[in-house]
């Protein structure tokens, strides 16, 4: 369901940018579930290029029960642009949650007029996607813009009208990344390293996929994912 995304995230990222190999730790890339009825495979992608310290993305493959496609891009640390984060789940076809945003590493005026105003018209051109649906994980106000797309949808709309949606977002992400001023004082770039770092700590620790992954693949192989790989800067509570 998700699987065009995926080779459109791709394709840009391959004509854009000089993309190397980033390593998942063994075992982490690739992992089929032996549990329950339905087969699950748990896929994932990670590259690094000058611009970009970490690109990640993950396909969870569960036949018609979940369908699921994961993205957080990071930003390298001497870019102060928020994560471009895409979680795209299907469950049993009817239930569709799409939540696609440029997620802030700051909440301050200057930040926010700066790389999330500009979020606001491609915010209003897809209306059916922007459902302002209240989180129960997460603190909408923290790692969150208010011009994020966040919705519960049909198959249809995702088929139909998401493809453009997130073609947008990313080019505007892109079109950011291009005008990006280097930070150069190594107290700012400082500061980066630490929102990304308290960004995965917040994400690792409340991540709603946690009961999921124990579920296809075991809670120990849920918790080396986690802190291993998808937010692997975050330390795992004692
Ligand atoms: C919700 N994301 C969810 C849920 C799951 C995942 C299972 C709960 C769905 C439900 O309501 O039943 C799945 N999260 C994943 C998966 C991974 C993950 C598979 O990290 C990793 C492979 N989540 C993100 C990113 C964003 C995001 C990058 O990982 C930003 C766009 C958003 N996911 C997000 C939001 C919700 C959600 C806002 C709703 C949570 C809430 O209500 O608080």
């Amino acid at each position: 369901m998700y699987k065009p995304f995926v080779k459109h995230l791709e394709n840009e990222l391959f004509n854009r940018f000089n993309l190397q190999n980033r390593a998942i730790p063994a075992g982490l890339e690739l992992k089929v579930s032996d549990r329950g009825r339905n087969p699950a495979t748990i896929q994932s992608w990670c590259y690094q290029c000058r611009q970009l310290r970490k690109i990640r993305y993950t396909y969870i493959d569960a036949g018609e029960s979940a369908q699921i496609f994961n993205s957080v891009i990071y930003p390298n640390h001497h870019y102060d642009l928020p994560l471009l984060g895409v979680d795209f789940l299907s469950f049993g076809k009817i239930k569709n949650l799409v939540v696609l945003d440029f997620q802030p590493l700051f909440q301050d005026d200057a930040y926010q007029r700066k790389y999330i105003e500009p979020l606001k018209f491609l915010h209003a051109k897809y209306p059916d996607l922007a459902q302002n649906l209240e989180m129960k994980f997460y603190d909408a106000n923290q790692y969150f813009s208010k011009y994020l797309l966040f919705a519960k949808t049909d198959a249809e709309t995702v088929a139909t009208r998401l493809l453009a949606a997130f073609n947008d977002y990313l080019n505007l992400y892109w079109q950011m990344l291009d005008e990006a001023e280097p930070l150069q004082d190594p107290e700012d770039i400082a500061r980066i390293v630490k929102a990304q770092k308290d960004y995965d700590q917040y994400s690792a620790e409340r991540d709603p996929a946690s009961g999921l992954f124990s579920s296809y693949f075991g809670h120990e192989w849920a918790e080396r994912f986690l802190y291993g790989f998808l937010f692997e800067d975050a330390v795992p509570l004692a």
